[in-house]
């Protein structure tokens, strides 16, 4: 038995946000149908693509354990079909251009009317406001989220990183709407609208960030490295380059082969419980009694100074020698783990973290498997579906048509498709 048994999704979702959040409550045991586009699917079907005819991994990697049915929704059979979807299953989600679904017939009043259970669930960019009918992507919503400008060095532009916290954390704020929404309906018996804003997202995941903007307004941020610099801070919170974001000071710092490995580095955290250690560690004992040195206060406008002593120390070693001498002291460290060390690593594969998935088109790939675990809703792995592979068993066992009635749909859908492509 797993967590979401009998709960059928009518996934709607595409590109990367939607089918994040879709893709782990499949993983958690719901039976997610993904609704495409006959003759073209989910775009990312074919972008990024490394293997000439099969789905790319971007697709691939975001749609596991889910069942595909097309529909062309644009024309009459095609709606009844999903008018029968949208009876039958618990939760529609979706991710569309912000309108999309009113135009195909399917606004929230639609939605209820045919079912008034229906949890319907949306990422849009934004929430309601001037910015409402923006498309957006991934960068996007790390630019309005508040991100963008917090993350660099103080002397270079804006960056955005490399999580997607726009997308795939949007997902997760979205999922976590759907379950909330789930258990709720279990003593309301009604469904509700979930929506997820990318923009709202993001500025979740920053909300440190936010703090320091009202410490700012009461005087200078002491834990970021411009302090101790003497520079002075502007009106907004800064870009903090490496700094951590809390109150215990952490840098990344050089390790052994940093010249040649642009990965050869380690995070280290002077957390002030172990500073004692840390001193003993790189060679440091009288700062463990110094005045200016002792005290964690004492340290903020050091900090470049001290590091730059810790780093001393770590460029003697491998960013792993640094993990296995700090970790005993508890001293908190972390390497800076490339892309090609995190495939290859045996603990994310011992715990389904990396997995190894076949696929019938491109054989054998990696993937990054449920981050969440549970005790009692075991999550395994299957391969993403390829464009419209349960269409008919859909059809007749989710929807209750006959065989020949399936095979009728099958037909007018991509008929109609042909029809209207070519009037396009
Ligand atoms: N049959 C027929 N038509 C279908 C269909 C189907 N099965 N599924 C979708 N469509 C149609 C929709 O009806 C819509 O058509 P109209 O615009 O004519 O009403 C269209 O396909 C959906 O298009 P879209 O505008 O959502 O897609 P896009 O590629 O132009 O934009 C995106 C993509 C992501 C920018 C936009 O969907 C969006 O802003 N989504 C919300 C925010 C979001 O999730 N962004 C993150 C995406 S991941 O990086």
């Amino acid at each position: 038995m797993k967590a979401l048994d009998g709960i059928k999704i009518l996934d709607f979702t595409h590109v990367q946000s939607g089918p994040t959040c879709t893709q782990l409550l499949a993983w958690f045991g719901a039976d997610v149908i993904k609704v495409e586009r006959p003759g073209e699917g989910d775009a990312t079907r074919k972008q990024l693509i490394d293997v000439p005819g099969a789905d790319s991994l971007y697709f691939t990697m975001l749609n596991h354990n889910k069942r595909s049915i097309t529909i062309d929704t644009k024309n009459k059979r095609g709606k009844e079909i999903l008018e029968r979807l949208v009876k039958t299953c618990d939760v529609l989600v979706e991710n569309f251009a912000p309108g999309a679904l009113d135009r195909m017939g399917f606004s929230w009043e639609r939605i209820q009317e045919l079912n008034p259970r229906m949890i319907m669930a949306s990422v849009k960019g934004f929430g309601p406001g001037k910015y409402e009918d923006c498309k957006v992507y991934e960068n996007v919503a790390q630019c309005a989220g508040g991100s963008a400008s917090t993350t660099g060095f103080r002397d270079g532009p804006p960056l955005v990183t490399g999580a997607q916290i726009g997308d795939s954390g949007t997902g997760l704020h979205l999922a976590l709407g759907i379950v909330t929404a789930l258990y709720q309906r279990e003593r309301s018996g009604r469904g509700q609208r979930v929506l997820a804003p990318m923009q709202d997202g993001v500025l979740n995941l920053c909300r440190v960030k936010l703090r320091d903007q009202q410490r700012l307004e009461k005087g200078p941020l002491k834990e970021y490295s411009q302090f101790g610099e003497g520079i002075p801070f502007g009106e907004a919170t800064p870009r903090a380059g490496n700094d951590s974001g809390g109150g215990q000071p952490g840098r990344i710092l050089k390790c052994k082969g940093w010249e040649t490995d642009p990965n050869a580095y380690t995070y280290f955290i002077t957390q002030a419980a172990v500073w004692e250690k840390v001193c003993d560690v790189i060679g440091e004992p009288e700062w463990k009694t110094k005045p200016g040195y002792a005290k964690p206060v004492e340290r903020l406008d050091k900090l470049n100074e001290i590091f730059a002593r810790i780093e001393q120390w770590t460029m003697t070693k491998t960013k792993f020698e640094v993990m296995d001498i700090c970790n005993p002291l508890d001293i908190p460290v972390g390497p800076i783990l490339s892309l090609k060390e995190i495939a290859a690593d045996e603990g994310l594969r011992a715990t389904g973290t990396i997995v190894e998935v076949d696929h019938p088109e491109r054989g054998p790939y990696l993937s990054v498997g449920c981050p969440i675990k549970m005790s009692d809703s075991p999550v395994e792995v299957k391969r993403s579906p390829l464009l419209g592979e349960h269409t008919d068993e859909i059809l007749t066992e989710v929807l209750g048509y006959s065989k020949e009635e399936a095979a009728e749909l099958r037909t007018v859908g991509a008929t109609e498709i042909v029809k209207r492509q070519a009037a396009e």
